[in-house]
């Protein structure tokens, strides 16, 4: 029985498509997913802004609220909470130079207003955590915008959201490249520092990625351990990634097992969670997955998950504590491998 709370994007289960093939896999309705995401045991939902209130271009405020309202039924139906809203600021033409620092301000404008409209559809699904994943927000061309300004324009924006709302609380999720080619806010030390900048530090904190971390040449257990020490880890989003290639977001622990054991060792020496705060996931299935399994990637990351927690438990602190002293590190790493090989 795991001592953690789980969630799951809808886009966790997706019917296959990369850059380079079309779909593989047929679409399953989100209500479909919801009843298969409570069956597998998770406790909440993480939502873009357009996945609670698809088109959302095309309603006013109040249209969008009351979509928002909708989606909340339908989470109660088979008792699920919402983790966080994320405005989803890469897709929309309005995006295409980046939201926040975009080089237009009519696009900055309306990067403005998704931030807004998700926080209005947080608040209907009752949540308060905004989650900005800075997919665009950055350069193609180094030359194009001065990361002095780009870095203080993310900072206003998120000033506004603060301003929006009174308690909301804003998550970065950083990323250190794609789709963007020179990322402004690409580690957690980066989020860090833009949340000590902003206007109320204690509402702005960081969703730590595996994957992210690895991509930006980092080891995930000390991105999150450095959150954590900093007293804004507000989220997590799990996954495993093999090396600094495009980004894999693959099923939890597949690829570096040990990294993996170290994460959950880190949120749970932390006391992470106490808070409310959840295990996230972001994971996406291979793309020659059939149809069947289309959720067995969530499945295998939650398996691994709650199996790394046992090993978590039966680590010998004793026997770690003995190596320190006596500085051998080369017997305690070999006590680590052996007690996840089972040996032990
Ligand atoms: C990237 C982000 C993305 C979601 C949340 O890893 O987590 O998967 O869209 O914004
Ligand atoms: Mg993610």
């Amino acid at each position: 029985m795991s001592q953690f709370k789980f969630s799951v994007g809808p886009w966790n289960v997706h019917p296959g498509a990369d850059s380079y093939g079309p779909e593989t896999r047929k679409d399953i309705p989100i209500e479909e997913k919801f009843k298969k995401f409570a069956e597998l045991g998770f406790s909440a939902v993480q939502f873009h802004d357009d996945d609670a209130v698809p088109n959302i271009n095309d309603y006013t405020e109040e249209e969008i609220k009351e979509k928002a309202r909708e989606m909340k039924a339908l989470l109660d139906k088979y008792g699920l909470a919402a983790e966080f809203v994320a405005p989803r600021l890469w897709m929309d033409p309005h995006t295409i130079d980046g939201g926040f620092m975009s080089t237009r301000a009519e696009d900055r404008e309306y990067a403005m207003w998704r931030a807004y409209r998700s926080i209005d559809i947080a608040r209907e699904l009752g949540c308060d955590l905004i989650v900005l994943w800075l997919a665009r927000e950055g350069t193609l061309c180094a030359e194009s915008k001065s990361p002095v300004w780009a870095t203080k324009m993310l900072i206003e924006a998120i000033n506004k959201m603060l301003e929006y709302d009174k308690t909301i609380r804003v998550c970065i999720e950083p990323k250190p490249n794609e789709p963007i080619d020179r990322s402004i806010c690409g580690t957690m030390g980066h989020v860090m520092a833009v949340s000590a900048a902003t206007i109320d530090p204690s509402r702005v904190g960081g969703n730590l990625e595996s994957a992210h971390a690895t991509l930006a040449g980092l080891d995930p257990a000390h991105e999150i351990g450095f959150a954590l020490a900093m007293g804004k880890l507000m989220t997590v989003h799990l996954n495993d990634q093999n090396g600094l290639k495009y980004d894999q977001d693959k099923s939890f622990g597949v690829e570096n097992l040990r990294a993996a054991f170290n994460q959950v060792k880190v949120l749970k020496e932390n006391g992470y969670g106490e808070h409310g705060e959840y295990v996230g996931l972001d994971v996406k299935a291979m793309r020659t997955t059939t149809d069947g399994d289309s959720y067995k990637h969530l499945e295998n990351s939650l398996k691994i998950f709650k199996a790394l927690e046992e090993k978590v438990d039966r680590f010998d602190y004793d026997f770690q504590k003995k190596c320190v002293e006596n500085r051998d590190f080369e017997g305690l790493e070999m006590y680590v491998m052996e007690l996840l090989m089972g040996l032990k």
